[in-house]
């Protein structure tokens, strides 16, 4: 390595590491010293700072500068360049002409994202602050990741908190835990990332203390993979999306056997006659019991009887990845879950009950102390607008049209202008076809990318960002047992700014700038927020003080203290109901929930039930699209981040995502593993490359999200992005949740030439 080497602390969603410098360029990535288990991806860094994919200046759509308001165009036009002053200017005058002439609710700034680690620099809290401070914008509520789960949580269990991952922690699992029925597996895959990013990566530490203590583990899921190999676990194969009917079925077992626990069901829960009426099948005359179960789920019966039966004779776990409510439906095997667990009588015990999330990611279950981090206050929304966050495609579609959610009605507000900084809905929004149609829409589409990501190709304003490395931050996330400092490694490089900066500007041309940075510039930023949260731990007792500002920044992180005790899910109220009512309107755990009931959604009765989702293996349309696709995250990235680069790269077939097929489906296909294929149904087509694989279930095919989109029009997209083939419809009238693993597809392979994939050519850009 050179002599003149700089070494600079940085955090990432994917780990803590020491970026290694030498003359302005990344060399290395060192992970943190105390990450017993890093993650690859900090590896990929270089390659991602010193892009050639890098947005280097500020640019616009050739086709919008020569006909405002014009869509068409969005994704294949030339670019120009332009400077700064002229760039802002022409943001700032769109933002001020669409909100006098439209006013507030038609700018669009939910943009919802990932973008990057660091508390201040968070593009979408920026870009809320911004938006907010000039007048408010259309918000988005939710999330992708458990957006079902959010809307309905609070009707059963009052709270959506044990979403965040705070759930009864993997000391106590590994401690008392006998059975984990894991719902969707725990694929360490997934536990490498952590929004805001983690000190240590610990899920395989405590899956290993959970075995070694001899606790069964069963992986109820489509594919065996979902469980690091070293751990021996059971595979119970299920068919997508059908958790439920199998939750159900074992409830079922429970109350015929009179193995379900009547004290616990009286005191903590309301409604389980109702629920219980619903297994009998008193109301439609099917018994819900493990035949019937069995039919749907592809789970022998016999297996069914046995696993719920044994989890009644010993401390049971009841866990289910995120995965499982990201689909048509998907409050059904959360509701059916906690059902499950409240008849298991185990909630609010060391070891026992339910959780969601321990294996979907890093801090999940993570032993913690509560400690406040540094926060950046987002402001509140003048204009008081929102739309579930996944409905975005239906409201650029369909504006003024109306909608039910969580028992409320609206309409789509008329949105002129897109304004999106942090996340790339050309990765994450399902039905990418519909998208491109919806969003030649809007009049103008402003976005702030550091890369030319696919979303970036289909904006009109290209305002070019800098990475973590480029400024000074915090990082910190709720569930990790550190904050840390992240020190400007590097020059911005190009022409990019800080997202803060480019809306202070913004915010100055438009006379608000103090509402807008309160008067602090980033610095003073992150030292009031460092105070804050300092003077909260002052104030609690467990905690010990929080060095200076200087200290910690010097120093690079604080740790928090091990927590003294095990936290356990619902202990204080299964140890005092009455003092520690839950939020729900009966105060108990609601298995019938009457306000759910009186919303009158078809898709979401009052208790939980089996509600056949849009597309499964048991659907009509399965007669023409076979095969279930599911869409998981991503190994080797971030979602769509860090896919130009060569540990992504590596993954590949032929250039093209890989998708993971049983061999007897490939055979009667003619796909040889290695093999280039086509998967299609109705809403499109992708390329990928085939591996023939034993360990997915038959009828099931497994690939993962986040390979730049690459298409030209709806016919072929040459990468292997799924969210040209998933549906874009809600989880249900309740939640309008994301639905994007029901998808039926069938695949074929591919003969003759593959076209190029031309996800990474940065488009044609000219001078001003
Ligand atoms: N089919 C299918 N689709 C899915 C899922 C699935 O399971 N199946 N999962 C869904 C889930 S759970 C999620 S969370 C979403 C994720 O979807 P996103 O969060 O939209 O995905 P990312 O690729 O992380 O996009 C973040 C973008 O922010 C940019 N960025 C990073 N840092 C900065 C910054 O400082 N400033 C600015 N301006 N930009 C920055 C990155 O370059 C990147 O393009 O995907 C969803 N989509
Ligand atoms: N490396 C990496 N890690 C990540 C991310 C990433 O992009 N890359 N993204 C992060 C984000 S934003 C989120 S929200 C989480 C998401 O966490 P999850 O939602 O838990 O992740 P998935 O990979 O979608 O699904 C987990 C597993 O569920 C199984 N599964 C799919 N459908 C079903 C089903 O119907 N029933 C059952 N029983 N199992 C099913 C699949 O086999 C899959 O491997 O991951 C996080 N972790
Ligand atoms: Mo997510």
């Amino acid at each position: 390595m050179p002599a003149d080497v700089q070494r600079y602390p940085s955090l990432s969603h994917w780990g803590a590491y020491t970026a290694v410098v030498s003359d302005g360029r990344l060399l290395a990535c060192e992970p943190f010293h105390r990450d017993r288990a890093p993650s690859p991806m900090i590896h990929a860094m270089p390659d991602m700072v010193h892009s050639p994919l890098r947005v280097a200046r500020p640019a616009v759509r050739e086709g919008w500068l020569r006909r405002r308001g014009m869509g068409e165009g969005r994704g294949t036009d030339r670019y120009v360049e332009v400077g700064w002053d002229t760039a802002l200017k022409l943001v700032h005058e769109e933002l001020a002409r669409v909100r006098a002439a439209h006013g507030d609710e038609a700018i669009f700034g939910g943009s919802y994202g990932w973008a990057s680690a660091g508390r201040f620099h968070n593009a979408m809290s920026q870009t809320r602050r911004f938006l907010y401070a000039g007048g408010g914008c259309t918000d988005q509520v939710g999330n992708y990741s458990w957006g079902a789960a959010q809307f309905l949580l609070p009707h059963v269990i009052g709270t959506w908190q044990p979403l965040t991952g705070k759930v009864t922690d993997w000391n106590s699992v590994a401690g008392h835990t006998d059975l984990v029925l894991a719902f969707g597996g725990m694929p360490l895959r997934n536990a490498q990332v952590i929004a805001g990013g983690a000190g240590e990566h610990t899920t395989a530490h405590w899956l290993r203390r959970t075995a070694a203590r001899g606790a069964r583990i069963a992986v109820i899921s489509p594919t065996r993979g979902d469980m690091p190999a070293d751990i021996p676990a059971e595979w119970i194969p299920i068919r997508p999306n059908t958790d439920a009917a199998l939750m159900i079925g074992m409830a079922c077992v429970l109350l015929e056997s009179g193995r379900h626990d009547t004290a616990f069901l009286a005191r903590y829960c309301e409604g389980f006659e109702r629920y219980a009426a619903y297994l009998r099948g008193d109301t439609d005359g099917q018994a819900k019991n493990a035949q019937w179960a069995s039919a749907i789920c592809g789970v022998p019966a016999e297996r069914i009887r046995g696993l719920a039966l044994d989890a009644a004779g010993c401390r049971a776990l009841v866990n289910c990845t995120w995965s499982l409510q990201r689909a048509h439906h998907g409050e059904q095997p959360y509701w059916a879950c906690i059902a499950l667990a409240a008849m298991l009588g185990q909630i609010g015990l060391p070891g026992g009950g339910f959780s969601f999330g321990l294996g979907s990611i890093n801090s999940a279950g993570n032993p913690r102390v509560d400690a406040a981090v540094p926060e950046l206050p987002e402001g509140r929304n003048p204009a008081a607008r929102s739309i579930p966050v996944a409905r975005v495609a239906d409201m650029l579609l369909h504006p003024g049209a109306p909608y039910r959610f969580n028992g409320e009605e609206y309409r789509y507000p008329d949105v002129r202008l897109v304004y999106w900084a942090g996340g790339n809905p050309f990765h994450h929004h399902q039905d990418l076809n519909r998208l491109q149609t919806a969003w030649q829409q809007p009049e103008t589409i402003v976005v702030h990318e550091t890369w030319w990501t696919p979303t970036a190709r289909r904006a009109d304003i290209v305002l070019p960002t800098t990475t973590t490395l480029e400024r000074n931050d915090i990082g910190a996330s709720s569930r990790d047992g550190y904050i840390f400092a992240m020190h400007r490694a590097l020059p911005p490089q190009g022409q990019s700014r800080d997202d803060f900066d480019i809306y202070r500007e913004l915010a100055a041309m438009g006379g608000y700038e103090a509402a807008y940075t309160e008067s602090r510039d980033a610095w003073h930023w992150l030292a009031h927020m460092y105070e804050g949260m300092r003077a909260r731990w002052a104030r609690a007792a467990d905690l010990p003080g929080a060095p200076p500002f200087e200290d910690f920044w010097r120093q690079g992180y604080v740790a928090l203290p091990p927590p003294r005790r095990d936290f356990v899910l619902f202990e204080d109220f299964r140890r005092d109901p009455g003092a520690h009512r839950l939020e729900t309107p009966s105060g108990r755990i609601e298995l019938y929930s009457e306000r759910i009931a009186g919303f009158g959604y078809d898709d979401c009765p009052g208790h939980p039930a089996w509600l056949a989702p849009s597309e499964w293996l048991g659907a009509d349309a399965a007669r023409h699209t076979p095969l279930h696709l599911v869409s998981s995250q991503p190994a080797h990235r971030l979602h769509s981040q860090l896919d130009p680069a060569a540990l992504s790269h590596a993954s590949k077939i032929h250039g093209r995502e890989p998708v993971r097929i049983h061999p007897a489906d490939a055979a009667a296909r003619g796909i040889d593993d290695g093999a280039l294929v086509r998967i299609h149904n109705g809403r499109g087509a992708c390329l990928a490359g085939a591996i023939v694989d034993d360990g997915v279930m038959q009828g099931v095919l497994v690939m993962s999200t986040g390979a730049w989109f690459d298409a030209d029009d709806a016919t072929l997209e040459r990468h292997g992005n799924p969210n040209v083939l998933t549906p874009d419809i809600g989880t249900s009238q309740l939640a309008q949740g994301s639905s994007a693993l029901s998808a039926l597809v069938d695949i074929e392979p591919w003969h003759g030439a593959a076209p190029p994939v031309r996800a990474y050519e940065v488009p044609v850009i000219g001078g001003e």
